[in-house]
């Protein structure tokens, strides 16, 4: 299956709440009156678009009906689908060539994604030619390290580990001399995710994220939170503790697959201002794409090229 078919099923689930429900609402409607407009507002919150993002879109759309540009039902779902299509593209987030090794730091709750990933990551950086490492600084997590090292030995990637239980900032700063030293164009660095600590954690990442700087002047490059994409708006709560312990640069967006809330992705820019970098649409090796907003808005109404 190529990416695109697998977005598109992977979106299935989210489509039958947004694009499906949109047809269905609209369908056989000849006129635009309030109810209608109240069911689709209900439609886009139903489905994750969020409540500021939703707000806006029907503030617009109700602009469009009073001034009678919009008329139709098609007319409501050409305007809903272009705007999306646009939030979308202003979504996507251009990434700086930096000098290497790039440092690229992932954060995000246990069981967000934070480890396959990194797993996925690296292959699509080695299938570039280059050469990754990765640090395993999630030393809490009973099996964390060998989970990273199972995928280091997948992608052919260097893997830095202490033992479980140490210093995350000391793996996280000998990793920097060690990809410095070993010439390393793509630094991955792993960490915990433990949510029940949360004074601590954003502690330790602060200082991890210091490390490295002193580790690698200017780094790290990238600071990639990730998100389970099938907790919808409590990931959107999550990213906004996470932006006060570390300079969000992106969002990885995983588990599209299977999970009727992908339509969350759509308030992620307006509700965060941060840009989405990459999904996640299964757990294997190749899923996981950088971030294109016409194919997720393609994929997300149906539309087949
Ligand atoms: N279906 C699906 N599962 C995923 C995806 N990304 C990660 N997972 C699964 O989510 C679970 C937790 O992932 P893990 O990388 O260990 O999360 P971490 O605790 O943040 O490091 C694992 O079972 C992964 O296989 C994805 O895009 N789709
Ligand atoms: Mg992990």
């Amino acid at each position: 299956m190529g990416f695109f078919d697998k977005l598109m099923s992977g979106l299935a689930k989210t489509r039958e709440k947004l694009a499906d429900k949109l047809d269905e609402l609209l369908h056989g409607s000849v006129q635009i009156d309030d109810e209608l407009l109240d069911e689709l507002e209900e439609t886009l919150i139903m489905s994750d678009v969020g409540t500021k993002t939703t707000e806006k879109l029907m503030e617009d759309l109700r602009k469009g009906v009073r001034k009678a540009e919009i008329k139709s039902a098609d007319d409501v779902k050409k305007f809903l689908s272009n705007q999306i299509r646009e939030i979308l593209i202003e979504e996507e987030g251009v990434t700086a060539e930096v000098e290497p090794p790039k440092v690229i730091l992932m954060i995000g709750v246990n069981g967000a994604g934070k480890t396959t990933t990194i797993g996925k990551l690296s292959a699509y950086y080695a299938e570039r030619g280059k050469k990754v490492m990765v640090a395993a600084a999630d030393t809490f997590r009973a099996g964390a390290i060998e989970q990273l090292e199972i995928w280091a030995n997948r992608t052919g990637a260097e893997i830095i580990k202490h033992s479980e239980g140490s210093n995350p900032s000391s793996v996280a700063l000998d990793a920097a001399r060690s990809a410095v030293a070993k010439n390393i164009d793509v630094l991955i660095v792993d960490t915990a995710g433990r949510l029940q600590n949360k004074f601590n954690l954003m502690e330790e990442l602060k200082k991890i994220n210091r490390i490295i700087g002193k580790g690698i002047p200017g780094a790290p490059h990238e600071v990639l939170l990730v998100l389970d994409a099938t907790t919808g708006q409590n990931a959107l709560r999550q990213a906004e503790l996470f932006a006060k312990s570390a300079d969000i640069t992106g969002i990885v967006l995983t588990k599209l697959d299977g999970t009727v809330k992908g339509g969350m992705i759509i308030g992620i820019k307006e509700e965060l201002n941060i840009p989405v970098k990459w999904v996640g649409v299964g757990e294997g090796i190749d899923d996981l794409r950088p971030f294109n907003a016409k194919e997720f808005a393609d994929a997300l109404f149906g539309i087949k090229n």
